[in-house]
């Protein structure tokens, strides 16, 4: 097989199996603790605190959360942090207990810091449903909707090992450590490229979720390491970052990159061949769904401990399949 056509058939088969993937943790789920019929979700006030509010993939999430909101009669409010900080979004759970909503719907921002005063809005009677990221504490949430963020990270890796022709040096950018989504990521990611003695992995770097960090980190990684071949970006701010350190420094198409997350910058940098994969979830349904469980647990009936929402791998190949393109993150609803 030509090593196009084997790229071509990698690429689809691991799109494959993120799904099936996806919907076997799904499946898996069992009943979670929603109790008692508290009158059903009309007219229940619930808040979604996402992780950064400009963040296309946040964006995505909470369009989709407000019109599934508003399909069952729940007044759902969309708020975020300004920036990837415990500090920033403390205050916003803060405001949100002293409310005290229905419901909660959140993407803590760490998996300790916070656990807390989310423990005391859960007490007060306040239904949690963690989207995206989690905390550490799994009597935290009535649910977890979020992708297999580990496996995302082993299909990042299969896709960047190929491309970088199974040898050279690569390096993880992401965002701080103590992140659900992404150390699951990098964990998946570094697993799978153990298995590939010719590709030496440079120590883990941290951005801050900082695209200029990012991209200044891409490019004293360039000067000291001239073998770099490839870099996987572990969300969307990093692998825009990254895309334009190496725009800067000539080195795109050459440094080869496999991103997680799919915003219009991604999307234009996949275009453009500066990045060669991306990992894009669905925050459409993780915010659906959550509110889905949500509106069962309102209405007394079973809730799904654990949702698993699919991923799939986008490349310059695939990337005009309407099947493909209906994942693109959108930047407003
Ligand atoms: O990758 C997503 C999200 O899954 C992660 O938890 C944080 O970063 C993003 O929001 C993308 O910027």
């Amino acid at each position: 097989m030509s090593s196009i056509r084997s790229k071509r058939a990698l690429l689809a088969v691991t799109a494959t199996a993120l799904v099936l993937a996806t919907t076997a943790a799904c499946n898996a789920s069992g009943s979670g603790g929603a109790s008692g019929n508290a009158g059903g979700p009309a007219h229940k006030k619930v808040t979604l605190i996402t992780g950064v509010k400009s963040d296309p993939f946040y964006i995505t999430m909470g369009c989709a959360a407000k019109s599934e909101a508003k399909a069952k009669g729940i007044d759902l409010t969309v708020d975020g942090s300004a920036q990837w900080d415990v500090s920033v979004q403390r205050p916003l759970i803060d405001s949100v207990a002293a409310s005290r909503p229905d419901g909660l719907m959140i993407a803590p921002v760490d998996t300790n810091a916070l656990t807390p005063s989310l423990q005391q809005i859960q007490s007060s009677g306040t239904k949690l449903a963690l989207v995206d990221t989690a905390v550490d504490d799994t009597s935290v949430g009535i649910t977890r909707v979020s992708s297999d963020n580990e496996e995302g990270g082993r299909v990042a890796a299969k896709a960047l090992a190929q491309e970088m022709g199974y040898k050279g040096s690569a390096i993880v950018i992401s965002v701080k450590p103590g992140i659900s989504t992404t150390d699951a990521r990098i964990k998946g990611f570094t697993e799978e490229m153990a298995k590939h003695p010719g590709i030496k992995i440079l120590p883990t770097l941290y951005d801050n979720d900082l695209p200029a960090t990012a991209a200044s980190q891409i490019q004293s990684t360039l000067a000291a390491h001239p073998d770099l071949g490839g870099v996987f970006a572990g969300n969307t701010n990093t692998g825009q970052g990254i895309a334009t350190g190496l725009s800067q420094a000539g080195k795109q198409g050459k440094v080869k990159v496999a991103a997680f997350d799919a915003e219009p910058d991604e999307i234009a940098s996949l275009k453009a061949g500066t990045v060669q994969v991306l990992v894009a979830q669905d925050p459409a349904a993780i915010g659906t769904q959550a509110v889905d469980q949500l509106a069962a647990a309102f209405s007394g009936q079973p809730v799904q401990k654990q949702i698993g929402t699919t991923m799939v791998a986008i490349t310059k190949d695939n990337m005009n399949d309407p099947k493909v393109s209906k994942y693109f993150y959108k930047a407003g609803c």
